[in-house]
């Protein structure tokens, strides 16, 4: 059985639709923090800092594998550092010692684009470089990525992880973070034709469409285990553009779009990031390959979000 925490957020709705379809419905049981009367299928309440009720889900669903998602994200991890400290690292390492203790064989977690910082190179950003993120979110996810392979190294333990970029869906919405302004601005284009951005127009950010963060993260995780050389996060490029970019892109398919720009404490965070990473690791240990360019996911996403606004 597969367990998934954090089955609500963006990124969890999309993986337990297709770990669901991959490997059966009963295969897969969603867990969130709140309940969802919209999913189908096996579903549990859990908070990811209640190790006791994570404890006993494992024993009763006899889960083999833990796909880890909740986190708070680097904008509103800002606003709540403490929690955010705490909901990161302790959540981290309850699943971690599953893998330690044997009662679990296998851990997805995600990091982020958000472990890199000022003194980093911006440019295609290479695996090995300058951390020295600001954000508290970021500081955990780097501590998060040396916990990883301390735990792979010392105790054996099989967790995979990749360093997210800003990651863009029409299924679900982002839940707090300094990308969200990418799948924002599709929605209010085809609500209102307009969009005032928090970010100024050339910040240019490396984001991933959906669909090809989802097929990244089943490949790492069906990757044979010797595969697998970097036990702390791999990097994945994605696409990288800016406000401006994806703007200009949107305005091929709806040309009355407009977009404006009043820039808040998010633009310091992704000043702070890189604008474009290097994927080479990935592509030689696991094969990755992206399918998705910036305007191929954007007519894919204008498709779809019309259908549910009309
Ligand atoms: C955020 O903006 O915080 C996230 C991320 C890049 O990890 N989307």
């Amino acid at each position: 059985m597969i367990l998934i925490i954090g089955a609500g957020g963006q990124v969890g709705r999309e993986l337990v639709e297709k770990l669901r379809e991959k490997k059966g419905k009963e295969q897969v049981l969603a867990t969130d923090i709140r309940a969802l009367e919209d999913m189908e299928g096996p579903f549990e309440e859990l908070n990811a800092l209640d190790k006791d009720r994570l404890h006993e889900l494992v024993e009763q669903y006899q889960v083999t594998e833990i796909y880890h998602l909740a986190a708070l994200l680097s904008a509103n991890a800002e606003k709540q550092v403490k929690f955010a400290w705490e909901l990161n690292m302790d959540s981290l390492f309850y699943v971690l010692d599953l893998a330690k203790e044997g009662k679990i064989k296998k851990i997805f977690w995600p990091s982020s684009i958000a472990v890199f910082g000022p003194n980093t190179p911006r440019e295609n950003t290479p695996q090995h470089t300058v951390t020295d993120p600001t954000t508290v979110y970021g500081i955990s996810k780097l501590a998060g990525e040396r916990w990883c392979e301390y735990y792979a190294k010392n105790y054996d333990v099989d967790v995979r992880s990749i360093r997210y970029p800003g990651l863009i869906g029409y299924k679900s919405m982002p839940g707090g973070g300094t990308t969200d302004y990418a799948v924002d601005i599709y929605h209010q284009a085809l609500k209102e034709g307009k969009y005032e951005c928090f970010l100024s127009e050339n910040s240019y950010l490396p984001m991933m469409y959906m669909e090809d963060a989802i097929r990244a993260t089943i490949e790492l995780m069906e990757a044979p285990a010797e595969n697998i050389k970097i036990k702390s996060s791999y990097n994945l490029g994605g696409i990288s553009f800016s406000p401006q970019e994806i703007a200009a892109e949107i305005k091929k398919i709806i040309p009355d779009f407009e977009i404006s720009y009043a820039p808040d404490f998010r633009q310091k965070i992704a000043d702070s990031w890189p604008s474009s990473i290097d994927d080479q690791d990935a592509q030689n240990d696991w094969n990755w390959e992206i399918e998705y360019d910036l305007s191929k996911m954007s007519a894919d996403i204008i498709k779809n979000l019309r259908k549910h606004y009309t």
